[in-house]
């Protein structure tokens, strides 16, 4: 028993020095952005309007350069292989919050789907608010969930949910609530907060807060 609790112990030990992934979380400074600092809660920004999207009423429409244009309805998204993943999240007005838990579906899972022609090298997503936000395709790949579940809960209205973007390695407001469609474009096509003076790279690590 005491071997057992011993193991149990390690493990646990194991865990919380390397996170889900394996590798090491960087901790204190490292981990957080200049300018930023860690709350434990987890705020809500919006424009003034959330949304009320029923499950059975919300659908992604993916559109644009692409081979295979789609329209996703909750019960098809749901049926797309689901990750889980821990990350942090960076809101621009300076606080951090670190180790959410998400469920949903990677944007590269999207991609392999529709297929984006060779000329695509943005997209743009746009949400039931009329909030829109743009990344490089190069970006999106790399960073971009599309979660339904936080803290092994469903996502809150006021959270964006059904279904929303996050993105952890550039700030928060890349990342769309109550998104319904995703555009693929040739071109870089600023978004909200990209027209209204954000920076459009938006890399915490930088700081790039405004244009
Ligand atoms: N549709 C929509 N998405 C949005 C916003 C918004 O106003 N509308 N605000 C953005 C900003 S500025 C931030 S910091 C995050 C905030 O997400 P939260 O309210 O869940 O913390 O959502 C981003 N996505
Ligand atoms: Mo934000």
């Amino acid at each position: 028993m005491a071997d057992f609790n011993e193991k149990l112990i390690q493990g646990k030990e194991r865990l919380a020095k390397t996170g889900r992934s394996g590798v090491p979380a960087a901790t204190g400074k490292d981990r957080l952005p200049p300018g930023q600092h860690e709350v434990k809660n987890w705020p809500v920004l919006d424009l003034g309007i959330q949304p009320d999207i029923p499950r059975e009423q919300w659908s992604l429409t993916i559109d644009g350069l692409v081979g295979n244009p789609r329209s996703f309805t909750w019960n098809d998204f749901m049926a797309l292989p689901q990750a889980e993943l821990v990350r942090d999240f960076h809101c621009v007005t300076t606080w951090s919050r670190y180790d959410n838990h998400w469920v949903g579906v990677e944007f590269k899972t999207i991609c392999d789907i529709v297929k984006p022609a060779p000329d695509a090298t943005h997209i743009v997503c746009a949400s039931a608010d009329g909030y829109t936000t743009n990344l490089p395709l190069a970006v999106a790949l790399d960073d971009l969930l599309l979660v339904h579940s936080w803290e092994g809960q469903p996502l809150t209205r006021e959270h964006g949910g059904p279904v929303r973007g996050v993105v952890s390695k550039i700030y928060a407001w890349k990342g769309a609530k109550w998104i319904n469609a995703i555009t693929f474009l040739p071109v870089d096509q600023p978004g909200f907060w990209e027209v209204c003076g954000y920076s459009n790279t938006a890399d915490p690590w930088k700081e790039e807060r405004y244009s």
